[in-house]
């Protein structure tokens, strides 16, 4: 099977995919950056279910590096994951392997709903401070470890401007 991966810039809100990954909080109760973003654009219904799913399977919120997905409201997709990047608290506290755990926990949820394409945003890399270049190596691991492999057929990892596309990009053969 081909797997197309492609980066691009821009606002993940208007990106047609099966399921576009959200930089969420633990809360599941929006914010702002892209999980903001997302929220105005898609509507109250995914609200509504980020509430559902705290009070029957989260009561104390989504752990770190992990993933679950709702209806995506008007947005052009059909789900959205909502996923918890680490908070960088200097790299020694497991960050990178729970920023690895938030896009492959993504990966498969998106798989387990039978998703062919999923878009991604630089998770952690806004407000909680990950590191762009760290996280661009943890991103290029996860794109040749499980996103290369399928069963997704198309990857889109999305930035929010050129500067950090072509960052990323840089970051390729570390
Ligand atoms: N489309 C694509 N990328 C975006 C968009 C957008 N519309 N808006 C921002 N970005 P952040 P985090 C980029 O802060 O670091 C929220 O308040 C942005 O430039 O959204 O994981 C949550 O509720 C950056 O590169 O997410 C949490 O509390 C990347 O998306 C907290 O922020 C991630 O930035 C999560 O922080």
């Amino acid at each position: 099977m081909d797997v197309t991966i492609e980066t691009l810039t821009g606002d993940i809100t208007k990106v047609t995919v099966d399921a576009i990954v959200n930089a969420a909080n633990s809360s599941l109760m929006g914010g702002g950056g892209v999980d903001g973003a997302i929220h105005r654009a898609g509507g109250p219904t995914i609200l509504e279910e980020c509430r559902n799913i705290r009070r029957d399977r989260y009561p104390d919120g989504l752990p770190t590096g992990e993933a679950i997905a709702t209806t995506a409201g008007n947005l052009p997709a059909q789900w959205v994951i909502h996923t918890v990047g680490p908070i960088w608290r200097g790299g020694k506290n497991d960050e990178d392997d729970l920023l690895y755990a938030a896009y492959t926990n993504s990966y498969r949820c998106a798989a387990e709903l039978g998703a062919k394409s999923i878009a991604y945003p630089a998770i952690s890399t806004g407000v909680y401070g990950f590191p762009k270049e760290r996280a661009a190596s943890i991103v290029w691991r996860f794109v040749r470890e499980v996103a290369e492999p399928g069963p997704l057929e198309r990857v889109i990892l999305v930035f929010f401007s050129a500067p950090d596309r072509m960052l990323f990009l840089s970051c390729k053969n570390r």
